[in-house]
Formats: structure tokens, C-alpha cells, sequence
């Protein structure tokens, strides 16, 4: 079993994706654990996306990120980083196969919709920035 940090964006929050998102994660078997609702500082925005703060997206990324509410999730499953990363598709929606969530509704290489994490290193830092261990408890 392997978790990972799932993120609804604010641009999938306002739009009316949450419901949509979720019954994607639990029809592939991507079994959440914890979960919240809250909207970033730009601070703590910067401090989540840390390893792109050399990139020229950087600034307007986290400003998307704190611009609205996000729901954060942790889920769990087998291979669940590399599943959940083949349900969102491609950084770039243009480039995303069919039928995955970014194909489906993103809008642009930045409002699209959706976070995961990308490696069991980063995972672990992820889901420590959003829960205690409280929070992940069996
Ligand atoms: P991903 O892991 O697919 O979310 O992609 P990255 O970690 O490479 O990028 C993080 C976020 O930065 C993306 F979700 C969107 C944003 N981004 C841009 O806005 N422009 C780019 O050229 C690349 C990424």
C-alpha cells in the first residue's frame, strides 16, 4: 500500500469538480484517507511548490494556488502515486491522454484542476505540509 497528496485546485474547486474528482479517485479504487477544505497564503503556496521556486512559472503558479479554496486529500492504494498521476494526465492537458482529468477539464497548463504528487520523497513532504499525524492515523 502506497499514499499519495491529492489536490483540487482552486480553478476545479469554483468550477464545481470536487464531487467529479472524487468519484474518479474511489471508482479506481484510490481510497481517501484524510481530507480538508482550506485557501493557501501566497507564503504558504511558495512553501508547497519550494522545488520550482527557480521557474519562470513560479510566481503565477502560486498565485493561482492561494487565489481560491482547494480540497486536499491523501489517498492510498497499490501504486497509488503512479495511478493517481495516470488519472490526472499530463502537466500540459493538451498533451494528456483521453479520459483523464486534465484531458476532461483543464483549461491551461496552470488551471489544471488537479495536484499529485510525483514521488514517494515528495509525497511523504506533501502530506506532512497539509496533515498531522493525527490527521493519518490508521
Ligand atoms: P505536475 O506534477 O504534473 O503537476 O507538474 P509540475 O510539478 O511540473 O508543475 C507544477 C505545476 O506548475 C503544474 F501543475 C502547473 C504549473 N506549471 C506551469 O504553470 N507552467 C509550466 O510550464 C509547468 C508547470
Amino acid at each position: 500500500m502506497e499514499r499519495t497528496l491529492s489536490i483540487i485546485k482552486p480553478d476545479g474547486v469554483a468550477r464545481g469538480l470536487i464531487g467529479e474528482v472524487i468519484r474518479r479517485l474511489e471508482k479506481n479504487d484510490l481510497k481517501i484517507i484524510a481530507m480538508k477544505m482550506l485557501r493557501m497564503t501566497k507564503k504558504q503556496a511558495e512553501g508547497f511548490y519550494a522545488v520550482h521556486k527557480n521557474r519562470p512559472f513560479f510566481q503565477g503558479l502560486t498565485d493561482f494556488m492561494s487565489s481560491g479554496r482547494i480540497v486536499v486529500m491523501i489517498l492510498e492504494g497499490e501504486d497509488a502515486i503512479a495511478r493517481y498521476r495516470k488519472l490526472m494526465g499530463s502537466t500540459n492537458y493538451k498533451e494528456a491522454e483521453q479520459g483523464t482529468i486534465r484531458k476532461d477539464f483543464a483549461t491551461d497548463i496552470e488551471k489544471n484542476v488537479v495536484h499529485g504528487s510525483d514521488s514517494p520523497e515528495s509525497a511523504r513532504f506533501e502530506m506532512g505540509y497539509f496533515f498531522n499525524s493525527f490527521e493519518t492515523a490508521d
